[in-house]
């Protein structure tokens, strides 16, 4: 009796475990290359894989991007299928083509009023039975094709689909010099091969254009914010042609960073003034010469007055009489601005995180109206964790658009796993409190709900360069898919985007779908929690910002201490922005800001950001703030080991290539990991002289040895 029961455990342990165990030995190894669009093979043993039939693909229309469609949807089938589609009607072919090019019309298919939008549909044409890709554009036929991909890759079954992007311009911001060297970036060199453009047609320019198609991104700025005239010279225009060429089919517009004081540097004039006429022209000649070379060039991005580039406050003039002056110079040709509102300066003794509203909000409505004002996802800058920027919300006369950093410059670089999908959603469901609750969020001020903009747009700051696997490592690959993902609809779910990507990049197996998913997204909490826990911010190495430097207070520029933003002493830490500090908090509507009035009411993700606390100030949990922050510390550790041991569980689902990559980094993160908290603590600790509490343990070395470390070779640094 007992032997068959065994027998049945037995078996159906093994049925439990092999399935598990099997995909290994079969997997080849992969370099990252292929990203989100490796279309292997759909014959996976899962029982619920819908198997289209696509055994015809027929294009109706002729152009580049259609062209582009078709040839990835070639591509796609015969990976995914196994079978080079057939180029005749027959029952279960795929037919692209806009909803204006014949016989198409005759299907009366309905599409949204956006020139992007496409959609899929089941339709009888011409008696047979196909599957219709379709459009207002060839671009939207194009976002299609990827849909439909995208359908077959997850192994969903294919329904009716209409979808149409809630943001206009999805950018593309890279932080890449004439020179080759990235401003943090951490994924090698630029892949602007400036020097051997504009002969150059590199092969991964279509790949770079086929990836960012595949998820709506539709510009790309080519240079670094921090510019140098140089590449607004003849011989890079058509360096930056040569590129725009290759990116056209794939419906992503170029746009350039222009530095201020180009009239100066390359023109002679005395000055860049935007008032003065001959600046003006200046621009406008210069403008009209893109245009010559770049036909549906975008546009300009500028880094003004912050941070020592040169702007119009040089003149004594103002952000809108600096980006207006751009704006009718590119007027004509149908070009955009995008002014950042990264400001800050030296001089200003206000809180740093005030000084963007102060200088932006007064200028609302003096803005053109092609013109962007570009603002970071909070006040103070790419912190692993921030409010959303008090911008948002505030400046209902002027576009307002995101700028995100996709790059991890605060939050590991490409080694530490940090989701940065569920850092995006956090922020764009934010609600500002500048309109009716559900329909004020930082996404609804976005996509112009809020405010009837009709120039909207959303950017992203690149983590893409020559490594083999284009972002630094396979994770980061994650955060440029969620970036496109989101500015396509800034309302979508963080984590069905990870999930689509887990099963895109690596297996559609729901066992390793699943806890991939929540890795993603816990991970931007785990590293919050072990570099600046419960609000605190900016506590990184100085220009590297590699590792922990909470100690550093000599630096001319006050804001750019760590001291200047913890404020820890033997009493307290915390930077206080309520009415007893610096009042930041009151540049947020009522309803946001009274979330944030009181340490009691506030989520403590953001205690420190907002409030300086006495150690002994009780916390949630009901322990003294000293002992949290230790805790909290500790916790990020240990969620990091959490997450090695999930990785290694899943190497069954992995090729071994790149669950080895993962697995390197991880161990990398968890050493970093501790070397946050035990640096942190034991500077803290000398701070507040409070022994540390059960649970947390003693730094492994004492805190003049963190101090002592150097870094001159880090990464992105453009100090070194
Ligand atoms: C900071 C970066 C710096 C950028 C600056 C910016 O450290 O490299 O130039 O932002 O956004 O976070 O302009």
């Amino acid at each position: 009796m007992l032997r068959p029961v065994l027998t049945r455990l037995l078996i159906s342990l093994m049925a439990c475990l092999l399935p598990a165990l099997a995909p290994a030995a079969t997997l080849a190894d992969e370099d990252g290359y292929d990203l989100w669009l490796r279309y292997i093979p759909l014959e996976q043993p899962l029982a619920d894989t819908y198997r289209p039939q696509a055994t015809a693909l027929v294009t109706y229309g002729d152009s580049p991007t259609l062209k582009a469609a078709s040839d990835e949807l070639h591509r796609g089938l015969k990976g995914l299928l196994g079978q080079t589609p057939a180029s005749t009607l027959t029952d279960g072919a795929i037919v692209i083509g806009t909803i204006a090019q014949a016989p198409i019309p005759t299907l009366n298919i309905t599409l949204p009023d956006n020139p992007e939008a496409y959609a899929i549909r089941k339709v009888t044409l011409n008696g047979k039975s196909v599957t219709l890709i379709t459009g207002h554009s060839d671009q939207g036929v194009l976002y299609g094709a990827f849909a439909y991909l995208k359908t077959l890759q997850t192994g969903a079954r294919l329904t009716d689909v209409t979808d149409a992007p809630r943001v206009k311009l999805r950018v593309l911001n890279h932080w890449d010099n004439l020179d080759g060297f990235v401003e943090r970036g951490y994924s090698g060199a630029s892949i602007w091969d400036w020097w051997r453009l504009p002969d150059l047609k590199d092969p991964r320019y279509t790949d770079y254009a086929r990836a960012n198609a595949s998820i709506g991104i539709n510009g790309t700025v080519l240079n670094n914010v921090n510019s140098k005239a140089d590449s607004l010279t003849l011989p890079y225009l058509h360096k930056a042609a040569a590129v725009a060429d290759i990116l056209r089919p794939y419906g992503i517009k170029v746009y350039l960073s222009a530095r201020f004081s180009a009239p100066i540097e390359l023109g002679g004039l005395p000055t860049s003034d935007p008032l003065d006429p001959a600046v003006q022209k200046w621009w406008q000649d210069k403008t009209a010469e893109i245009y010559a070379i770049i036909p549906d060039f975008g546009g300009f991005l500028v880094k003004a007055n912050s941070e020592g580039q040169p702007g119009p406050q040089d003149f004594g003039r103002t952000h809108a009489d600096g980006a207006n002056m751009l704006a009718a110079a590119l007027k004509s040709h149908g070009g955009i601005v995008m002014w950042r509102a990264f400001v800050y300066s030296h001089d200003n003794p206000a809180d740093r995180a005030k000084q963007a509203y102060d200088e932006f909000v007064p200028l609302d409505g003096t803005f053109a109206d092609n013109v962007l004002v570009q603002v970071k996802n909070g006040a103070i800058d790419f912190q692993p964790r921030e409010p959303f920027h008090p911008l948002f919300g505030a400046m209902p006369k002027t576009p307002l658009m995101m700028e995100f950093q996709i790059t991890k410059e605060y939050l590991g670089f490409a080694t530490h796993i940090a989701y940065m999908g569920e850092y995006f959603e956090e922020t764009l469901r934010a609600d500002t409190g500048h309109g009716k609750i559900g329909a004020a969020t930082v996404a609804h001020v976005l996509d112009g709900s809020l405010h009837g903009y009709t120039l909207t747009g959303i950017a992203g700051v690149a983590n893409i360069g020559t490594d083999r696997n284009w972002s630094g490592s396979d994770f980061e690959q994650a955060n440029w898919y969620a970036f496109g993902r989101l500015a396509w609809n800034p309302h979508d779910s963080a984590r069905a985007i990870a999930a689509d990507w887990a099963k895109l990049t690596f297996s559609r197996d729901d066992r390793f779908v699943t806890p991939v998913t929540d890795l993603l997204m816990s991970s931007r909490e785990t590293v919050a929690d072990y570099m600046t826990p419960l609000g605190l911010h900016h506590l990184m190495g100085t220009s590297h910002h590699y590792g922990p430097a909470p100690w550093i207070n000599d630096l001319p520029q006050p804001e750019w201490n760590p001291v200047y933003y913890h404020k820890a002493d033997r009493d307290g830490i915390g930077f206080d922005r309520t009415q007893t500090g610096s009042d930041a908090l009151s540049q947020y509507a009522p309803r946001a800001a009274a979330k944030w009035a009181n340490p009691k009411t506030t989520d403590e993700r953001y205690l420190l950001w907002f409030h300086h606390l006495s150690w002994d100030h009780k916390t949630r949990s009901g322990r003294p703030l000293w002992d949290e922050l230790a805790l909290t510390y500790t916790r990020g550790t240990s969620k990091v080991t959490d997450m090695r041991r999930t990785w290694d569980s899943l190497r069954p689902f992995v090729d071994a290539r790149r669950h080895q990559a993962v697995a390197q980094n991880l161990k990398i993160q968890e050493t970093e990991a501790v070397w946050w908290r035990d640096a942190s603590l034991a500077y803290f600790r000398s701070v507040s002289h409070r022994p540390l509490p059960a649970g947390a343990p003693e730094p492994a070395h004492s805190l003049e040895h963190y101090q002592s470390l150097r870094f001159p070779y880090a990464p992105g640094d453009p100090g070194r």
